[in-house]
């Protein structure tokens, strides 16, 4: 075990090897060329290698030029933990090169392999403490919005360990946020319940799944605490005009053939996207 984790921070790996893999994982997203995974060239690479890779990506990406949009939890769902096959809820990073219009155009051309799916997104108002409560984190949320998330694994076959796809910037590709949208006060005032919404998910007019935002690991509103807690822990913290999207409640559906998809959520109204090829 000891072997496994030589570096202090829990990482194995020396500084070049990340920076080596964060730009290997660069060029298959440019290029469109999905790579084999990190963990089959370094079977010794841990999730805190995989958080430091992600973060010398996020440095290079479009030759150092990315823009920070907010955060984005992922795999918080049995659904979306089930089809990838990875158990455990992840965090990455959202760049503002990644945001697609509500109603705008997705070129499926401009990725490997990507899927679609629903998600539920804060825009915060306010920086939160890292020691904030439950009560002052939901606060600090100025709109909790309907959106879409384009994943896109750098990896072959859409395949992956925990700390590959922490690696992978947590597959993040694009993201697109609808409206109206809904404080979190005002969706109470109206007696609805941030962790009991329906999500109804539509692709080519056709409902493809539906589900609770109780999925979502309790309720996005613990997913966001939880989010808290874990960049808290990483000397991070949420900021005001940070976008967070909670995770899928329901599997992501792939973009080859699709042409429209569209996501529906009580109270919030509801984004959509065309698809080309
Ligand atoms: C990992 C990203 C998961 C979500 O909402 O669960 C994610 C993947 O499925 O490739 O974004
Ligand atoms: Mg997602």
């Amino acid at each position: 075990m000891g072997s496994a984790q030589p570096n202090r921070d829990g990482s194995s790996l020396a500084a070049d090897v990340h920076a080596h893999c964060a730009l290997a994982l660069e060029q298959a997203r440019l290029q469109r060329q999905p790579i084999r995974q990190l963990t089959a060239d370094h079977p010794e690479l841990q999730v805190a290698d995989a958080v430091a890779i992600a973060a010398a990506g996020i440095a290079l990406r479009n030759g150092g030029a990315a823009t920070h949009a907010g955060w984005k939890l992922g795999l918080t769902s049995r659904a979306k933990m089930a089809q990838v096959g990875v158990f455990a809820p992840i965090v990455g990073r959202l760049c503002q090169d990644m945001r697609v219009d509500d109603h705008g155009t997705v070129q499926r051309s401009a990725y490997c392999h990507p899927r679609i799916e629903p998600e539920i997104a804060f825009l915060l108002a306010r920086d939160i403490d890292p020691n904030a409560g439950g009560a002052e984190i939901l606060a600090a949320v100025g709109m909790v919005l309907p959106g879409l998330e384009i994943i896109d694994s750098r990896y072959r076959d859409f395949r992956f360990t925990l700390p590959d796809v922490i690696a992978d910037n947590t597959s993040a590709a694009g993201f697109v946020v609808g409206g109206p949208g809904e404080s979190p006060s005002g969706l109470r005032a109206r007696g609805l319940e941030l962790g009991n919404l329906g999500v109804i998910f539509e692709v080519d007019g056709v409902q493809v799944d539906f589900a609770s935002t109780a999925a979502i690991l309790d309720g996005p509103a613990h997913a966001l605490v939880s989010l808290v807690r874990s960049l808290g822990a990483e000397g991070q913290r949420l900021r005001a005009g940070d976008l967070v999207l909670a995770g899928a409640p329901v599997a992501a559906v792939p973009l080859a053939g699709v042409r429209h998809v569209r996501v529906m959520v009580e109270g919030l109204g509801e984004a959509s996207v065309r698809v080309e090829d």
